[in-house]
């Protein structure tokens, strides 16, 4: 709990510690109902520093048994101690420094440090979750060598893991077992992990490129044994991708991963020991989705490739957490692009942008790639650190060429191995490799908000010239304004009349590069040149979603059209067509929408045309979401978005019902399921023509009953309960929502979806409805992946029943924060996004999302979690 008002942190006051830890020896007992920690540290003076002999190592909520210096014991007078540190003074060059503790996982509901979750043990560290195990210097430039001892009753808990090399197992006297562990990788307390537990294993092995055998391992609980096949699978796809592509190879003898139902984040790359939600992890073609199959793959590889993007090199502070966030994402998109379609993945990255991090980066919380200051590092798990740093290191790679990047990379990973750094040292080691200047570009670091681009063209036939003037301005953001040109690579093509790729030729010649088809746009405004223009050319604009800006740029309907038939970027075919519906959603919104033939029947081809990948069909013909819209409006008004969007979506399956009908049959197949590319890409675009069938015909809802009880995969089964859903038909579709649970409720993970559909749909979740599931039997506000599927499908995704006029949403909300604050202050933090961004509301909606703010804002005891976003959007 906080003080009256917690204090920032600032990057600016960064200084080295006093002492380093060269090696932590750990040793854990657990009991019902406390665990014993014993660290011994040997601890050494940083030669960097001025002699000051002191040392505060941070701890919280921790019991302090003793303090002993090289073996003799402390008594109290000897060191201070307050609720958050252990301070002792007059210290030498080198000491051993032996602390008891005693915690109680058991009570621990905030789930970081050591916590209990069903019959497990299990561990969350980062950032600043040592400090709750045991004192410690809890800081990521503290790398150290690790053992440690876990013992526990042998009957109950004969799994005992950690990180490293497992090097003793012993049978104590007394029957407990102990089980002990060394990892020889220096790392800081934030990769430090423990299990234990009485779970099952699924197991295998990677030879890596050099020849080493790896043992690979995923502990689950003995119900879910069956569910481990997919990430193993994914897990040696991606050891290898990561040896084709970066030349990175694993460095233990062993990797393990472990499933744990209770987790605030997704998963975590403690080194040789990830620890996964197990809705990250855990999948069988019965109960999981295509979807969550794709997840899957890419956060097993996401924690694989931490070990060097993030474990071998790690960040100097947290202020560099992009350092491994941005890269390791990027790692991730370029892994999932190879497995999958790389068009449909940069589809997929370029929504959540455009929504999710448009979005925060236009809200009270907008912070740069590298934040200047944070009261809670927790609330920085964000998708600018994440997905806008995957952005900005995806554009150094455009700048600087496939074989130029990798050279950097190489760079990067050779010369910090073993080291805590910054990001300017990534850049900096891309900048060494190629010999180029990225200054201007670092710019990318440090500024917050979204850069928007105006595009103006000029076409003289006489002179078979294109001129393209394009201006940059990046919004004002929270502490920060008159923002600096960034250096915005833009990818762009010209179409002639065929819908073929002109051959370009640019003024100046050096802001182009040809290979990458790249235009680099550097300052405010700037005005290129293109020659031996034969005639107007259609404009492929930010091919590849090249940066990520905002474009303003008028292309008439028939233009777009013209894109979303010919245009040989598939990233831009879409943006064409989102642009286009969203036109018509505007139209709707002015009560003057038509939908015109012409497009209609260009949207019909894509539809029949079987030589295009399926899933990029499915997003071809998917309508811009709530959110996506919001984005693009001015002043938000929900309810007026919704029924615009509704009413398109109406008029385009009433267009398309036959070819809907006739796709759903031409892709049908008797094929046994797999998760496999192809199969899902089929399945995605069936499914999403059932929906629009079913929305529209008798014939198309029987199709969906039947697919239901048909369905031998939850892909196609959840698809049909949604189409089933979405058609309206309140009362059928309850009838197969209890089918559901009747023959689900044994399945934790399938239930989590039963929850989240129904509080995310439109069609069912009024606040009546949502605080309905909060009391069923399957609710728990304990568990963050309940919390998640309820609380967080209702305000990020049932958008016309969050926004009740009556501001009953915003209350349900604001209600599960002030619940939660106390229990589990990230997840409440996280809760809150939705509400923070009251002032981009019409004021009938932003009034009432204020008025909730305040009332979050005078709860006593707010957590520090909470009380930096709630203080800051009240600003
Ligand atoms: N480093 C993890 C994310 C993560 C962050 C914090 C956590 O607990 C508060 C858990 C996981 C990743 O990027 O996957
Ligand atoms: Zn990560």
């Amino acid at each position: 709990m906080r003080d009256a008002h917690p204090n920032a942190i600032y990057l600016k006051d960064y200084q080295q510690p006093d002492y380093w830890i060269e090696h932590t020896e750990l040793t854990f007992e657990l009991s019902d109902d406390h665990t014993l920690v014993t660290a011994r540290l040997d601890i050494v003076r940083n030669s960097q520093r001025p002699a000051s002999g002191c040392l505060t190592l941070q701890g919280q909520e921790l019991e302090l048994l003793s303090v002993a210096l090289d073996g003799n014991e402390l008594s109290v007078g000897e060191y201070q101690q307050d609720d958050e540190s252990l301070t002792l003074q007059g210290l030498a060059e080198r000491h051993q420094l032996t602390i008891r503790n005693r915690i109680y996982p058991q009570h621990n509901t905030a789930l970081e440090g050591l916590y209990q979750s069903g019959n497990m043990y299990c561990t969350q560290c980062e950032a600043e979750g040592f400090r709750r195990i045991t004192y410690y210097l809890d800081r990521p430039d503290v790398m150290s060598v690790f053992t440690t001892h876990v013992i526990a009753d042998g009957e109950r808990y004969p799994v005992l893991l950690s990180n490293g090399n497992p090097v003793a197992e012993q049978q104590l006297p007394d029957g407990r077992k102990k089980s002990s562990w060394h990892d020889p990788h220096k790392k800081p307390a934030y990769l430090f992990a423990l299990v234990a537990g009485d779970l099952q294993v699924k197991q295998d092995t990677f030879t890596t490129m050099s020849g080493r055998q790896v043992t690979l391992k995923i502990f689950v609980e003995p119900q879910n044994i069956d569910k481990t096949d997919y990430a193993l699978d994914a897990l040696k796809r991606s050891m290898k991708w990561d040896e084709q592509s970066y030349g990175r190879e694993y460095d233990l003898d062993i990797f393990m991963i472990v499933a744990v139902d209770d987790f605030n984040m997704g998963a975590m790359e403690n080194k040789g020991l990830n620890i996964f939600n197990s809705s990250c992890v855990l999948a069988n073609p019965a109960t999981a989705t295509d979807a969550a199959y794709q997840r899957i793959e890419a956060i097993v590889a996401h924690e694989y490739f931490h070990n060097w993007s993030g474990n071998r090199v790690t960040c100097r502070d947290w202020f560099q957490l992009s350092l491994k966030e941005g890269f390791t994402v990027f790692r991730d998109a370029s892994f999932s692009a190879d497995m999958n379609s790389a068009t449909v993945k940069r589809i997929e990255d370029a929504r959540l942008m455009r929504t999710v991090q448009f979005a925060e980066d236009a809200g009270p919380m907008a912070h740069p790639v590298q934040p200047d200051s944070f009261i809670e590092i927790s609330n920085f798990y964000t998708v600018t650190i994440y997905e806008k740093g995957s952005e900005v290191v995806g554009m150094q790679r455009k700048i600087l060429g496939a074989e130029g990047f990798r050279n950097g990379a190489d760079l990067y990973f050779d010369r910090h191995d073993g080291q805590a750094v910054t990001i300017y040292d990534f850049t900096k080691a891309m900048e060494d490799a190629n010999g180029v200047d990225l200054t201007l570009f670092k710019r990318w670091y440090k500024q917050a908000g979204t850069p928007q681009i105006q595009v103006s063209s000029d076409y003289d036939q006489a002179r078979q010239q294109l001129q393209l003037t394009l201006t940059q301005r990046c919004p004002d953001t929270p502490g920060q304004s008159d923002k600096l040109p960034m250096w915005i690579p833009v990818q762009l093509g010209l179409l002639d009349s065929q819908g073929q790729d002109m051959a370009i030729q640019v003024e100046p010649a050096s802001a182009w590069t040809a290979a990458s088809q790249v235009l680099h746009l550097t300052e405010a405004e700037q005005t290129f040149v293109f020659h031996g223009v034969t005639e107007r050319p259609v404009i492929s604009f930010l091919r590849d979603f090249s940066a990520p800006v905002k474009v303003e740029f008028e292309q008439s309907r028939d233009e777009l059209l013209f894109l979303l038939q010919h245009d040989s970027d598939g990233f831009n075919r879409w943006d064409a067509g989102q642009r286009l519906m969203l036109g018509w959603i505007n139209d709707a919104m002015a009560g003057q929408f038509a939908l015109d033939e012409a497009a209609v029947s260009v949207f019909r081809a894509l539809l029949r045309d079987a030589s295009l990948d399926p899933a990029m069909v499915t997003y071809l013909l998917s309508l811009p979401s709530e959110a996506y819209i919001a984005e693009f409006s001015a002043d938000i008004d929900p309810q007026a978005i919704h029924q615009a969007r509704q009413q398109v979506r109406e008029a385009l399956a009433a267009a398309l019902t036959s070819e809907m009908a006739a796709t759903y049959q031409r892709l049908q197949s008797d094929q046994p399921y797999a998760p496999q590319p192809q199969q899902m890409s089929a399945r995605a675009l069936k499914n999403l023509a059932l929906g629009y069938w079913a929305s529209q015909s008798a014939e198309g809802l029987q199709q969906a009953q039947q697919q239901f009880a048909a369905a031998d995969n939850m892909t196609d089964q959840m698809a049909a309960l949604q189409a089933l859903i979405h058609s309206g038909e309140r009362s059928l579709a309850q009838h197969y929502l209890d089918r559901f649970y009747q023959q689900w409720h044994n399945d934790v993970l399938v239930v989590n979806q039963w929850l989240s559909v129904q509080a995310g749909s439109a069609e069912l979740a009024s606040v009546e409805f949502v605080e309905s599931l909060l009391q069923h039997e399957a609710f728990d506000w304990r568990n963050p992946n309940k919390v998640r599927a309820v609380i967080g499908a209702f305000a990020g995704q049932a958008l016309c029943h969050f926004h009740a006029t009556d501001g009953q949403g915003y209350r349900l909300l604001a209600d599960a924060v002030i619940r939660l604050n106390g229990s589990n202050p990230q997840i409440a933090a996280r809760l809150l996004g939705p509400l923070t961004k009251w002032k981009r509301l019409v004021p009938q909606y932003g009034g009432l999302m204020k008025a909730e703010l305040q009332r979050i804002m005078a709860q006593p005891d707010l957590s520090k979690d909470v009380y930096e976003v709630v203080s800051k959007s009240l600003v």
